[in-house]
């Protein structure tokens, strides 16, 4: 069998995904239409060409850009059921989609909203396509602590259909710090945590992360490599990062695949997973990521495996429902 073949042959879980990151741009426009919103953009192919990104800012405006289109209950249910759809054409069994619900709310779009399309489009994945799945709300960490407690504020409604909440937007200038007390009450509430760290900022978020916010996950987490103790640390207590390689590249968080840390955090211990981030603006979905990364640094199918074990192991389902996909 061929790599891709051996790819899409795994049973996977996604674990580092923003459903807003699934918008393709043949939706967005369907929606920009049938919500009679202007675009900056003449066509497919030139909001296509506008996807080059140097760095997570950068990309950060286009997506907040795309979100725009995004305004009836129906439309988060076609954005969420068209990413559920992917995942089983790709053989991802269980996926933890990430909502910034601030992104919407701050544009007047209702809570409720946002929620009860995505959870529709993830009940019907379940019964249509054998497909389950998480809910983690992200704050956004270039907004105020005030905005991130109103908005865990709103959440407590839905508690039964978010398990975590997570961390992420602009990384620099916005430490794990700024969110201590917001995540403090979070975890009083019951959510688990998570965040991204690391990404574009040091290896010291991804350790204040840790202590700060206690989460369970690192998103991203790269940096963690700069740090030897902060790799031993990750390794003994094996909490997971969701990495996302072709995201790292289209960012330039790192020059090139090739020289992705991927392999050498693997060789170090930790529990490592492989995501796709925002898969319509970073060139491909969770099996492009896996089948890069085996081509730039010559992963064997015993790495692979791994990876996809690795995510199962990683993801918030129960010990019995873990033991069923592996
Ligand atoms: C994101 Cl790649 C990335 N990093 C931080 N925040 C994000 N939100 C959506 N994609
Ligand atoms: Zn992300």
């Amino acid at each position: 069998t061929t790599l891709s073949e051996f790819i899409h042959g795994l049973p996977k879980a996604e674990l580092h995904l923003h459903i807003e990151g699934t918008l393709e741009p043949e939706l967005l426009f369907q929606l920009a239409e049938r919500n009679h919103i202007q675009l900056k953009y003449p066509s497919v192919e030139a909001l296509k060409k506008a996807y080059k990104f140097s760095n997570l800012q950068e990309f950060l405006d286009l997506y907040y850009e795309g979100a725009n289109v995004l305004i009836e209950e129906q439309d988060f249910y076609d954005l969420a059921w068209d990413y559920l759809e992917k995942c089983k054409e790709q053989n991802v069994v269980h996926t933890e989609i990430f909502f910034d619900p601030q992104t919407h709310t701050e544009r007047g779009i209702l809570f409720a909203t946002v929620i009860n399309g995505i959870n529709r489009a993830l009940q019907d994945a379940r019964t249509k396509l054998g497909i389950s799945s998480k809910l983690i709300m992200c704050f956004l960490r270039h907004l105020d602590e005030a905005s991130a407690f109103q908005t865990l504020d709103e959440a407590l409604d839905y508690k039964d259909l978010i398990v975590a909440v997570g961390l992420d937007s602009s990384e620099k200038g916005n430490p794990p710090a700024k969110f201590e007390r917001v995540f403090a009450k979070a975890r009083e509430e019951g959510f688990l945590t998570v965040a991204h760290a690391g990404e574009e900022g040091p290896a010291s978020f991804v350790k204040d992360a840790v202590d700060l916010l206690k989460i369970i996950r690192i998103d991203h987490g790269i940096a963690a490599i700069q740090d030897e103790f902060l790799l031993a640390e990750l390794a003994q207590k094996q909490i997971p990062l969701t990495v996302c390689p072709l995201s790292n590249l289209e960012l330039r968080a790192v020059d090139q695949l090739e020289n992705h840390p991927l392999k050498k955090l693997m060789d170090h211990g930790l529990l490592v997973t492989v995501n796709s981030d925002d898969p319509a603006y970073f060139g491909g979905y969770v099996n492009e990521n896996y089948l890069a990364s085996a081509e730039a640094l010559g992963l064997s199918k015993a790495d692979l495996c791994q990876l996809a074990k690795n995510s199962v192991i990683a993801s918030l389902l129960s010990e019995p429902e873990k033991e069923h996909h592996i």
